[in-house]
């Protein structure tokens, strides 16, 4: 990194953390102040929380620990640790209203952005190469990503709007492909914005498998339904069967099924749910379940990554499965410049060596994986990020969805959750090993 120009750094910074604040006005202008302190579903903070909870993550990163500043307001620190307070809670405390809290993250974005024209990019490891801003600006992007699902959860008219993703023709490739057998360089000691738990890079021998060359389609999953895959334990992991039961689970959140039809809330809008689209909002016992019906299994963590990153031509591991080149729009559906996954078959400029697609974008993907650390793992800059999640308690999602921004998007990004989760942007492909 160290041999890089830092004025590449600087701009990068800017222009990212720039994109995140943009988003973030969107996400809490295009609602009144009401909807704003409301809270939507006891899943999620009011969207005043997240809006302050990132002005002050940026303030503690950026103007105390890099730049040595003395606190704003040191009195409002306890209200936006996460920590804290559970979700359900936050609606309680005496947080900032809306107007206070823009003017406060305003505040701090200003002085960040002097900070920024007088830093240097190397020294420590939180200054080297400007990790410290791109962990903010990451950090606002998932935030962002928090608060469109409380705008999907939330009741009442549209207040989002985007156009859709250009239609394909439906795709006639193969359903899957063979990832050959062989060591693979997982994880990352090089991109110099990767987060904590995407490193140190370490090789793993991975068996021969093979892996959908697209996310399971909405169609595919109404197979499943129909099948009455829901209604058949055989499918279905005892945790799983338990869940569902207990809160009569029979389709994916947000869907309802009307007469013949099946319909699906998205932002505000019902609307019948499109076959050829990546299914999403299913939780990791549904994905689980609906590969074990398919005769197939969910591809594990390190499957994953090597599908998305592995380049036959060289036996190496690239930064994304189209090469090394950052996200654009010919490669992925990132960025919220859509509300919705493209069809599955999108995206050919994005498909990896081995031809599969839409691993970046779309739909987060569940793995078989629990959330652990790699060998040789240090929690950095704090434990909280990462590092007090891992254990079985939690699974993997790879590769991001519609409503991820490239700055927070890698082949070797990790995202995870509960496995009875969601509310979130989450979808899935299946895999099967060569030998199965
Ligand atoms: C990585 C998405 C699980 O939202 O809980 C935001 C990201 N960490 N603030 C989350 C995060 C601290 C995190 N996930
Ligand atoms: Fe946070």
């Amino acid at each position: 990194a160290s041999d890089v120009d830092p004025e590449a750094f600087r701009e990068r910074a800017l222009a990212s953390l720039t994109t995140a604040r943009d988003r973030t006005t969107l996400l809490t202008t295009c609602v009144d102040d009401p909807d704003l302190t409301a809270q939507h579903s006891p899943l999620m903070s009011p969207l005043v929380w997240d809006l302050a909870h990132i002005g002050n993550q940026e303030e503690l990163w950026l103007l105390r620990a890099v730049a040595g500043q003395e606190a704003i307001r040191p009195e409002i620190d306890t209200l936006y640790d996460a920590f804290e307070h559970p979700r359900a809670e936050r609606p309680s405390l005496p947080l900032l209203p809306p107007a206070e809290a823009r003017a406060y993250a305003g505040q701090v974005r200003r002085r960040v952005l002097d900070v920024l024209e007088g830093a240097s990019f190397r020294g420590t490891r939180l200054t080297e190469a400007g990790f410290a801003f791109g962990m903010v600006a990451q950090h606002e992007q998932q935030h962002d990503e928090t608060m469109l699902i409380t705008h999907q959860l939330r009741r009442g008219p549209q207040a989002l709007t985007a156009p859709d993703p250009e239609p394909v023709a439906l795709f006639t490739g193969p359903s899957e492909v063979l990832v050959p057998g062989g060591p693979f360089t997982m994880g990352t000691s090089t991109e110099p914005w990767a987060l904590d738990n995407e490193r140190p890079a370490h090789r793993r021998e991975i068996p021969p498998f093979f892996i959908d060359t697209t996310p399971v389609t909405n169609g595919a999953y109404l197979a499943f339904i129909e099948d009455g895959g829901y209604d058949d334990p055989r499918w279905w992991t005892a945790e799983g069967w338990a869940h569902i039961r207990r809160h009569s689970i029979t389709a994916p959140l947000f869907w309802r099924r009307d007469g013949g039809q099946w319909l699906r809330r998205r932002f505000g809008v019902t609307e019948a749910v499109p076959p050829q689209e990546p299914v999403l909002h299913v939780c990791w016992y549904e994905a689980d379940a609906y590969a074990r019906w398919a005769g197939r299994r969910l591809p594990t963590e390190a499957e994953w990554e090597k599908a998305a990153r592995y380049d036959p031509a060289t036996g190496g591991s690239m930064r994304y499965p189209w090469g090394d080149a950052d996200p654009g729009p010919e490669h992925a559906n990132l960025g919220q410049r859509h509300l919705r996954p493209a069809p599955a078959g999108s995206y050919p400029a994005g498909e990896s060596p081995l031809g599969v697609r839409q691993l970046i974008g779309d739909v987060w993907e569940w793995t078989a994986s629990d959330f652990l650390p790699y060998p040789g793992f240090r929690a950095f800059p704090y434990k909280e990020y990462s590092e007090v999640f891992f254990g079985s308690d939690h699974k993997v999602l790879r590769g991001g969805s519609f409503a991820v921004d490239p700055v927070a998007c890698r082949g070797t990004f990790r995202n995870w959750d509960y496995p009875i989760r969601r509310q979130i942007f989450s979808g899935f492909r299946t895999a099967r090993s060569q030998d199965a």
